[in-house]
This record gives structure tokens, C-alpha cells and sequence, in this order.
């Protein structure tokens, strides 16, 4: 009887000093002290060779024997549950927590994002499309004659299963569908993947990205152009940005000119980037081509437009001075944890 006693005693110093270690802890325990072939079961079936006179007593210490393995058992299972392993008394809360990565957007969408806003602000709508086009979209409704040069398979990618499907090598091709389906005033803004059969280098690459925009109302002038695309710069660049138009050609457009700005890494004292002349150029644009206006049955008499046209990726040159165009596309973590703030 005393032995037995003594033994209860050792077994509750030994629960009371059982850790936590592994996930399967608890279950050890149950199957150790409260299984079937358990302990607290086999110190139960020596009730029997108990005096009638000590059985109250001994029922009484074993019943409380065994609640003291049970909510043992239930502390285990709690504390390998919560921690997956561990417990509070095994495991160094104190330790730094495992590093986080967090991710962050691609140069290109940061700088895509930025634009977007600033032309929301000014009340344009964005407007997205097929990367697959058909010819009339992406040439015929811009007024691309059928010999020009653009067409030709050198400089486009053409869908082997129908001639005329190809893949888009502007994203003119959504203005022209938003004007197919909405009448004036239109204001969108189109940003987009675009594809050019480009050898692949640092300075030009078969897709790049472009944000198009399109304005068309009564009495849009070319003065309209040039405020909103100066506000454009100033936000994108600073307000001590100048800029500078140059007449140029375009099919969609008539007059055409593109838009240099001033050299923001030099500031005019002359390097590389701006090749020594203090200006670099941003983007092209003009007063929409009647012609474009009348495919999409809109009256030039009545209503005109403005459009313009940048590559992002120009513009994320300038911004963050990234050299070689084909970084953007090489996944290259060491390239893309270095833009970590917003535009
Ligand atoms: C419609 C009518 C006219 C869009 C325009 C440009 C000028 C232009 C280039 C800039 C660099 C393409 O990414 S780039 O290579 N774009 O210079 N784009 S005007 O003109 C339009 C668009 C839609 C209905």
C-alpha cells in the first residue's frame, strides 16, 4: 500500500515536469498514462488488492489522481496545438521573428500606375483592349496606307492562322474600338502591351509598354495638347520641367510634334542621356487626322481631337535612369528590389 502510494507521488512529479517538445507530445502522454495499457488504468486495477477498510481513501486519491492526468493531458494538447511544436517553457520567445520578403511592383507598373493617375485626374477614362488585333484596327482605321512600311512582316508579328490577325503594335487599336462603340466627347487614356519584331537589345526589345491617349470634343485645339501634356510633365517630373515641340509626321495625326523635355540628369549642362544637347524626348503627338475621325463616322467640321503617345519604358528611363531595356523583362530580383518606393 505504501509502495503504491509512493509510486502515485513519483508519477504526478513526473506529469507535472512533462514538456511540451513536439507536435506529437500529447499524444504520447494519453497513450503512456490515460491509454488502455496506461498507467493510471494499471494503478486502478490494484484497487482491488486494497484493505475494504483503506478503499474510500485510496478511490478517493486515485479518482484525483487521474484528474491531475487529464488536465494535464489537455495542457499538452493546448500547447502543441497553439505552437505547432513547442511550448512557452521550451522556446525562445524572445527570438527576432523569421524575415518577411515583401514584394514590390515592377518599375513599369509603378510608373504606368503614376501616369494613369495623373491623366485621371484631368478627367480621362482608362480604356484596355486586345493584344491580338486585326489590321483594321491596329493600321487601317489610323490611317496606315496598305504599303506602309509598319505592315511589313519585318516589323510586326502576324498570326500564322489568319493574315489578318497580327499582334498590336500600338495601342491606338483600343482608341479605335472606344470610338467605334462611344461618340463624342471622348477623353481615354489606353495603356497597354505592345509588339514590335525588334531584335532584341539594350535599346529595343519585341514588346514594350505604351499609354495612349485621345481627346475629342468641339473646339479641342492644339493649345488643349500642349496645356494638358505640359501638366502632364510637370507632375510626372517636377514643376521646374521645360519643354520644348518639334514638328514631326505621324498618319493619325495632322499637324504632328513631339515633345522633348528638359534634361532632368544633366539639367541642361550636357551628358549622355540627353547627348549633350539638354533636351530629351518624351513623346509624340498631334491634332487627330480628319481621315481617323471620318473612318469612325465622327465630322471633322464639328468635332477635333488631340492624341499622344509615350513608352513607359522611356519614361522609367528617365525617371530611374535603367540603361539597358532588357532588365525589365529578366525577372532579375536584384534588378527589381531596388524600386522600392512609389513613383
Ligand atoms: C487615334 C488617333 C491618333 C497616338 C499617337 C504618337 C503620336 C506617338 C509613339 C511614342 C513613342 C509610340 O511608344 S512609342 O514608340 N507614339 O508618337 N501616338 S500620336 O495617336 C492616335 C491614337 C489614336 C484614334
Amino acid at each position: 500500500m505504501e509502495e503504491l502510494l509512493q509510486q502515485i507521488e513519483q508519477h504526478k512529479a513526473d506529469i507535472a515536469a512533462y514538456e511540451p517538445d513536439s507536435a506529437d507530445t500529447a499524444e504520447t502522454f494519453r497513450i503512456k498514462y490515460l491509454g488502455t495499457k496506461g498507467i493510471v488504468k494499471a494503478i486502478m486495477g490494484e484497487m482491488k488488492n486494497v484493505p475494504n477498510e483503506q478503499k474510500k481513501n485510496f478511490g478517493q486519491l486515485l479518482n484525483e489522481f487521474k484528474k491531475f492526468t487529464e488536465e494535464k493531458y489537455e495542457l499538452l494538447k493546448a500547447a502543441t496545438e497553439n505552437t505547432g511544436a513547442a511550448s512557452h517553457a521550451s522556446f525562445d520567445w524572445t527570438l527576432p521573428g523569421d524575415p518577411f520578403p515583401v514584394g514590390t511592383r515592377h518599375p513599369i507598373t509603378m510608373v504606368r500606375n503614376k501616369i494613369v493617375s495623373i491623366f485621371q485626374h484631368l478627367g480621362f477614362a482608362i480604356a484596355e483592349g486586345p493584344e491580338i488585333e486585326d489590321d483594321w484596327h491596329n493600321f487601317g482605321a489610323m490611317n496606315l496606307p496598305a504599303d506602309h512600311p509598319a505592315r511589313d512582316m519585318q516589323d510586326t508579328f502576324y498570326i500564322n492562322q489568319n493574315p489578318d490577325w497580327l499582334l498590336r503594335t500600338h495601342t491606338s487599336s483600343v482608341q479605335a474600338r472606344v470610338m467605334e462603340k462611344q461618340k463624342p466627347p471622348i477623353r481615354v487614356i489606353c495603356p497597354g502591351r505592345v509588339y514590335r519584331n525588334e531584335t532584341i537589345s539594350a535599346r529595343a526589345h519585341c514588346f514594350f509598354h505604351q499609354i495612349e491617349g485621345l481627346c475629342i470634343d468641339e473646339h479641342v485645339s492644339f493649345a488643349d495638347l500642349k496645356q494638358t501634356l505640359y501638366y502632364f510633365v510637370q507632375e510626372m517630373f517636377g514643376k521646374d520641367v521645360k519643354v520644348r515641340f518639334r514638328p514631326s509626321y505621324f498618319p493619325f495625326t495632322e499637324p504632328s510634334a513631339e515633345m522633348d523635355i528638359s534634361c532632368l540628369i544633366c539639367e541642361g549642362s550636357g551628358c549622355n542621356v540627353c547627348k549633350h544637347t539638354g533636351w530629351v524626348e518624351i513623346l509624340g503627338s498631334g491634332m487627330v487626322h480628319p481621315k481617323v475621325l471620318e473612318n469612325f463616322g465622327i465630322d471633322p467640321n464639328k468635332h477635333t481631337g488631340f492624341a499622344f503617345g509615350m513608352g513607359v519604358e522611356r519614361v522609367c528611363q528617365l525617371k530611374f535612369r535603367v540603361n539597358d531595356l532588357r532588365l525589365y523583362s529578366q525577372n532579375d530580383i536584384r534588378f527589381l528590389q531596388q524600386f522600392t518606393s512609389s513613383v
